[in-house]
């Protein structure tokens, strides 16, 4: 008796809601309620922003607020900003007023709607166009840790610049796979370190005078930066780039292998690898038989660039140190 009258009511219900409702309806109780998304926004030039949405949209507003730069009386800057659309009508191309700044970390907000009326409010931070990146390269790498000896990337300045916004890949490091760093006026001939973790007092990115930070291996007369990552962050089998700016070019990348590996150990690391190859910043081949050679590394045998070669971006510019001879932030030692 209770059964009859289930079936009854659901028979009933579905005749009653296959007769009232709208199939357009139906589509979007069926799961079309939702918002569009910023799949990404790309720094393109001075003034210029590319933002990619999930699908068709309008900007209703838009504007940048660069924080840090709040007064009790003020808050913080905010710029005017207009905008237009590409052919997909996904892509929204927008001008700002002004360069927040070399390196400069502001934020673009904003609000958009689809043709359903389904708005998305987004708040995307970004990184100011930075176009007095210094020509570089990559000049030593230690790979292994013994307290205060930490893990580095040590570059070389050929050109006078700004570092801000320059990152370090290291995509063997899935918690941290790029270091950006903040805005620092280098001089050509400075060595930069970019120490991946911070086990002493005192440490400070030196994006003014060189000599600012302590640490057993930050030196006076090379400008010094610092993360704060644990765990290996650096390792012997990998490809490190370095970027002009997020999405840039490539502007030097070094491939490492131990010699204990038949292929790269992971994806991340096989796809810049084959970037690096692609780019020209590696020249002899994407595979870990086509990388520098880390065997024999250790906290004191770094990996480094002979000084007096010339740039040949492959293997042969770079060898293991001898024991106790690496240098952060001082010229290689001769082989
Ligand atoms: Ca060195």
């Amino acid at each position: 008796m209770r059964k009859s009258f289930l079936v009854a009511l659901a028979v009933s219900s579905a005749i009653f809601f296959s007769c009232a409702i709208d199939p357009e309806v139906v589509r979007i109780w069926g799961g079309d309620v939702s918002v569009p998304e910023l799949l990404s926004l790309e720094v393109v030039s001075e003034t210029g922003l590319v933002a990619r949405f999930s699908r068709p949209v309008s900007l209703t507003v838009a504007s940048v607020a660069i924080p840090g730069t709040a007064t009790a009386d003020s808050g913080d800057e905010v710029l005017d900003v207009s905008w237009g659309y590409a052919d997909d009508g996904k892509t929204v191309e927008l001008s700002v007023s002004r360069n927040p700044g070399i390196g400069v970390r502001a934020v673009l907000s904003g609000t958009v709607e689809d043709e359903r009326g389904n708005t998305l409010t987004f708040a995307f931070p970004y990184t100011g166009w930075n176009d007095r990146v210094p020509d570089m390269v990559i000049n030593e790498v230690r790979v292994s840790y013994s307290k205060p000896k930490v893990e580095y990337v040590e570059l070389f300045m050929l050109s006078d610049g700004n570092l801000g916004g320059v990152k370090i890949e290291n995509p063997r490091n899935a918690k941290n796979p790029s270091y950006e760093f903040p805005s620092a006026e280098v001089r050509a001939g400075e060595y930069v370190v970019w120490h991946v973790r911070s086990v002493e007092e005192g440490l400070v990115d030196e994006i003014g005078a060189a000599d600012a930070s302590g640490g057993t291996e930050a030196r006076i007369d090379a400008r010094d930066f610092w993360s704060d990552f644990s765990s290996s962050p650096l390792k012997a089998d990998n490809a490190l780039l370095l970027r002009a700016r997020k999405g840039g070019p490539i502007v030097d990348a070094l491939l490492l292998s131990s010699g204990t590996l038949a292929d790269w150990p992971t994806d991340e690391v096989r796809a810049a690898a084959k970037e690096a190859f692609e780019s020209g910043a590696w020249q002899t081949g994407a595979g870990i038989g086509d990388a520098a050679s880390s065997f024999g590394a250790s906290p004191t045998r770094t990996v480094g660039r002979d000084s007096l070669s010339t740039d040949t971006d492959g293997p042969g510019d770079w060898a293991v140190c001898a024991t106790s001879k690496c240098s952060p932030g001082a010229v290689n030692a001769a082989r």
